[in-house]
């Protein structure tokens, strides 16, 4: 019961949370506990990017942690999972040696030689018999960058496998291509201080009170007394606690945007030194004609004066506009021109480059960003592209890696590298610091796909998640704390971590585990010079001279945390002699945003407005699935498969224990359901049992589950986003009806809109 309150209650309470250092295990610290030293860490959760300051013992092992208080980002807050962040660290199944799959199905425990010795000897013969694309990595947005960058490129260029994708498909691979399509280059365009000096704040499938908290801080403190609005079909956290909320119907977004667009130009309240900037406009003004909000209504399930009055709220002159969105644009089978409908409505109103503006993607994990420059997946290491001849020569030359090692095309998209591995195409996967049996979409498809599989690795800090279970080669992983490297934030800020903690028994670093792996393999030359992650560091980041991403003006680790972090770009034109502390450069360096001057990565400089007519949805309710399944984040101290978050007695205490459906109170009335009764939820894929949450913060035939419970993706639906491949999460048609009877009722097939 506590649990369901602090989840209705997360907005207002959130704050409080993240005030109140005595609340989260900092309370009165046993006299042999007291700390001797500190150092700073940035949270390895959200890609919020709030530095930790960590309390040493006389040893170095961190014993406890605080906010930093002058850190750009958090301003000494954080949320609960960032005062917990330790306690994962110490849980009694962390993978502590390798383990091996034996004939009889067991784990049996092996040392590293020997799984070194196994991975090698297994990869190159699936290479030798079935070429180079027969196998692929599947990595992550969670491990510093330094790793990523050498995983995609001991894979690629010097064990010689082409395909390799990574978790940031689940998450921002929408906004990466939107960005490159509208601007040429993948390119949040904003600084957190836009929050702070805003006059309109337009949240978009974003969640923050619960998924970004302190970002929805960050909002808190603006001065201005924004409107904030709210446009998600569910009365989420932080809806209610907007100004405005616009409960659109899902994937109404499209239309709406579009509708925005019509009523602007209709006006004449565009920004004509902006368009000047842009490519396309003229063909835009034709194709919104037809996108009255009269014509829109049904489509948005949001009345033309309501959308009118948006209109207007969003294109007042003088006005300081900002749009941010997060997985409720992403996540669909159209997210790429749903983001670029709000970049065009920014571009058209010249809403961009100015404080307190911006089409704004809030990345997910914390390091999602670092890996879309360097996780050599979609785009050549450092911000490059696999099909330009100078950049691979670019990157041939300061890497030291032959050219001809360098592949001319991007890897196979994650769910294809799944299609592939179903055909019988892929034989072997490598999976690394995520935890696709539960994550990824439909995810019942992959126990089929797991027996077709020749040889599966899974390297986790945990030897117990669903992943690692199926795997023949468990490889145990140090995790956050226990290592070094560099994350990049939301806003492009590259903050750094610290090995504060030592790994249980034989984990090691990912970077260790990849060195011996180089080693093994017989590459290790090319790699000579990583022998740490700053070596790594000091390499990419030359990697990036002349591209959007330029960081060649950082001169090492120091220089990142003297500064409170640094935001990219910072080219060696941008180097000022350094300052004795972090207090002076503060304003010199904190707060960055791109597109100032209106000039843009695309070769015009002109940016570009895409857009296409609204699809119909891949999977709409009908008689016999009438409700249509919203999915997402649950509460602020659950992290996606729960892996870490359930691993801390707090945070359990703070989060639903069970899983639960989501549903209107009078949808539940006509279907016989009483607050807590167990439900079953069933798609053309699959069927769970949940208990029932009635929450009149539904709309009526919607239905919403949290997706940090392992069955919630049998449920959904494998739709995806023609441009960036990204999953269509957030909607399928379901069948709702109790579980106290034992074949669905014809009660239960009643349609809500019945
Ligand atoms: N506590 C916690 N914080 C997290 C995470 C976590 O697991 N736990 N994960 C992190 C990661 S990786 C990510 S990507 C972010 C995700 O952060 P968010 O995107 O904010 O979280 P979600 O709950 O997935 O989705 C946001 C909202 O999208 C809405 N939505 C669904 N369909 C539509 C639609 O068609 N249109 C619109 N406009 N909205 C729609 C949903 O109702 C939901 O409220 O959170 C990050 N932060
Ligand atoms: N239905 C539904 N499904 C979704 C979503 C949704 O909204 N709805 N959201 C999607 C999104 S946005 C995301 S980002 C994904 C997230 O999906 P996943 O990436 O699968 O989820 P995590 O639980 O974060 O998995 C990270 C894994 O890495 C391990 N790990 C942590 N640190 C380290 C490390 O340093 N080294 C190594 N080797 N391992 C480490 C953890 O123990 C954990 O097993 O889920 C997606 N799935
Ligand atoms: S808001 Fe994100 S980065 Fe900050 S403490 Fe919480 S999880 Fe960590
Ligand atoms: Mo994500």
């Amino acid at each position: 019961m506590l649990a369901r309150l602090l989840k209705q209650h997360t907005g207002p309470l959130t704050r409080d949370l993240v005030q109140t250092p005595g609340s989260f295990g900092l309370g009165k610290v046993p006299e042999r506990l007291k700390p001797v030293g500190t150092t700073t860490s940035i949270c390895g959760y959200c890609a919020t990017g709030c530095q930790l300051k960590l309390h040493l013992d006389a040893s170095g092992r961190a014993i406890n942690l605080s906010p930093q208080a002058h850190y750009p980002v958090n301003l000494g807050m954080a949320c609960p999972k960032g005062w917990q962040a330790l306690d994962p660290l110490d849980a009694p199944d962390r993978g502590t040696t390798p383990l091996r799959r034996t004939a009889q199905g067991d784990f049996e425990s092996i040392d590293w030689a020997t799984a070194v010795e196994t991975f090698v000897h297994r990869f190159k013969s699936i290479q030798q018999r079935h070429g180079h694309h027969s196998a692929a990595f599947l990595s992550t947005g969670q491990i510093p960058f330094e790793e990523m960058a050498f995983l995609g490129c001991l894979w690629k260029f010097g064990m010689g496998f082409h395909h390799g994708d990574a978790n940031t498909r689940q998450c921002m691979a929408t906004a990466v291509s939107a960005y490159k399509q509208s601007f040429g280059f993948d390119a949040p365009p904003y600084t957190y201080a836009d929050f702070e000096e805003s006059d309109v704040i337009v949240l978009v499938g974003a969640n923050l009170c619960i998924a970004h908290p302190i970002l929805w801080q960050r909002i808190v403190r603006n001065p201005r007394s924004p409107k904030i609005i709210v446009i998600d079909p569910r009365a989420t956290e932080t809806a209610q606690a907007a100004d405005q909320h616009l409960p659109l119907r899902p994937k109404g977004d499209l239309p709406l945007y579009y509708a925005l667009a019509h009523c602007i130009i209709r006006d004449g309240r565009i920004d004509s030194n902006s368009l000047e900037r842009t490519e396309g406009f003229e063909e835009f003004r034709h194709f919104v004609r037809d996108y009255s909000p009269a014509a829109v209504a049904e489509a948005t399930g949001i009345d033309s004066d309501t959308i009118e009055t948006l209109a207007h709220q969003v294109s007042e002159p003088g006005k300081r506009v900002s749009w941010w969105w997060t997985m409720g644009v992403n996540q669909s089978y159209e997210g790429v021109r749903t983001a670029q409908a709000i970049i065009n409505l920014c571009l058209m109103t010249g809403n961009i480059g100015r404080p307190g503006t911006g089409p704004n993607s809030i990345t997910g994990q914390c390091n999602a960003m670092g890996s879309r420059l360097f996780s050599n997946t979609t785009s050549l290491v450092g911000g490059h592209d696999f099909a330009n001849p100078e950049h691979r020569l670019k990157v041939s030359r300061i890497l030291g890696i032959p050219l001809d090692a360098i592949p001319s095309s991007p890897s196979l998209a994650y769910d294809q590298i799944l299609d592939a591995a179903e055909r019988g195409e892929i034989k072997g996967l490598w999976i690394v610091a995520t935890n696709p049996f539960h994550s990824w979409i439909d995810s019942g498809r992959l126990a089929a796909l797991r027996e077709k599989l020749e040889f599966l690795v899974v390297q986790d800090m945990y030897s117990t998640t669903e992943s690692a279970q199926v795997a023949d080669l468990f490889l145990p992983a140090a995790g956050w704390g226990e290592k070094q490297g560099c994350f990049i934030n939301s806003e492009r800020r590259i903050g750094t971590l610290k090995a504060v903690r030592t790994p249980p028994g034989q984990a090691l670093a990912d970077f260790r585990i990849f060195r011996l792996l180089a080693h093994a393999w017989g590459c290790d030359s090319w790699f000579d010079s990583w022998t740490d992650p700053e070596a790594a560091f000091l390499q990419l980041r030359d990697l990036t001279l002349d591209r959007p991403c330029d960081i060649t003006g950082i001169r090492d680790y120091q220089h990142i945390d003297q500064s409170g972090g640094i935001q990219w770009p910072y080219p060696k034109s941008m180097t000022t002699p350094p300052h004795p502390t972090h207090a002076d450069r503060v304003g010199e360096l904190t707060e960055r945003r791109l597109f100032a001057d209106w000039n843009y990565y695309t070769p015009t400089g002109k940016a570009r407005i895409h857009f296409s007519p609204p699809a119909p949805p891949p999977e709409p309710p009908n008689a016999d699935f009438p409700f249509l399944l919203l999915t997402g984040r649950g509460s602020s101290s659950q992290w996606h498969t729960q892996t870490r978050t359930a691993k801390s007695d707090i945070l359990r205490k703070l989060s639903p224990q069970e899983a639960y459906l989501e549903i209107h109170p009078e949808d539940a009335a006509i279907l016989g359901i009483a607050a807590n009764d167990p439900v079953k939820v069933s798609s053309r894929r699959g069927e769970i049992i949940v208990a029932a949450y009635l929450a009149p913060t539904m709309q009526r035939g919607q239905v919403f589950l949290p997706m940090h419970d392992r069955r919630v993706n049998q449920l959904t639906h494998p739709s995806f986003d023609a441009h960036s491949r990204q999953p269509n999460y957030k909607a399928c048609a379901v069948q709702i009806s109790s579980a106290k009877t034992s074949s669905p009722s014809k009660k239960s097939r009643t349609s809500p809109a019945e």
